[in-house]
């Protein structure tokens, strides 16, 4: 009796191991349309103007795919720039706008977010040189998914 409820179970089991097995081979089918699907456009950096060492660079982040991602980092050659930052421009109490570091940006699924002068951008800290309208740049933006995209952003003046 003992015997034949040991049996029952494992059959259980199996039958239970059976079923979960084509569920995870159905995920697997749907995972390229749920993955995200990022693509950068407009992008550009502006012209250094002085020696503040520093400079923004600015684009249209698209999220073409089913689930949100997340803008967390941003490199660029070392002989360019010596630190790059994600930044958030703000008005404060005071009514000054002060830009601050933040952790990351969302870009939700199916849409979009622009970084654009007094708003988001991203932050080229301890340029080594100057750069000047004919400079293109290469940034490397990595996100939360994994994904990281490479992004071709030609130096413009501000207008
Ligand atoms: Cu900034």
């Amino acid at each position: 009796m003992r015997m034949r409820r040991f049996l029952l179970a494992v059959l259980i089991g199996v039958a239970l191991g059976a079923l979960l097995i084509p569920r995870l081979g159905d995920e697997d089918d749907d995972a390229p349309s749920s993955a995200p699907a990022i693509t950068v456009r407009d992008a550009w950096v502006r012209a250094t103007v002085g020696s503040g060492g520093m400079t923004g660079a600015f684009m249209v982040i698209e999220n073409n795919g089913g689930t949100a991602d997340r803008l967390v980092s941003v490199g660029v050659d070392a002989e360019i720039a010596g630190a790059v930052e994600i930044h958030e421009m703000t008005i404060g109490e005071d009514q000054v706008m002060r830009m601050r570091p933040i952790e990351g940006i969302d870009v939700p699924a199916g849409g979009n977010i622009e970084l654009k002068p007094g708003g988001y951008h991203i932050m080229l800290l301890e340029l080594q040189r100057d750069l000047t309208p004919d400079d293109t740049l290469t940034l490397t933006l990595t996100f939360e998914s994994g994904a990281q995209v490479e992004v071709s952003a030609p130096v413009r003046a501000m207008e």
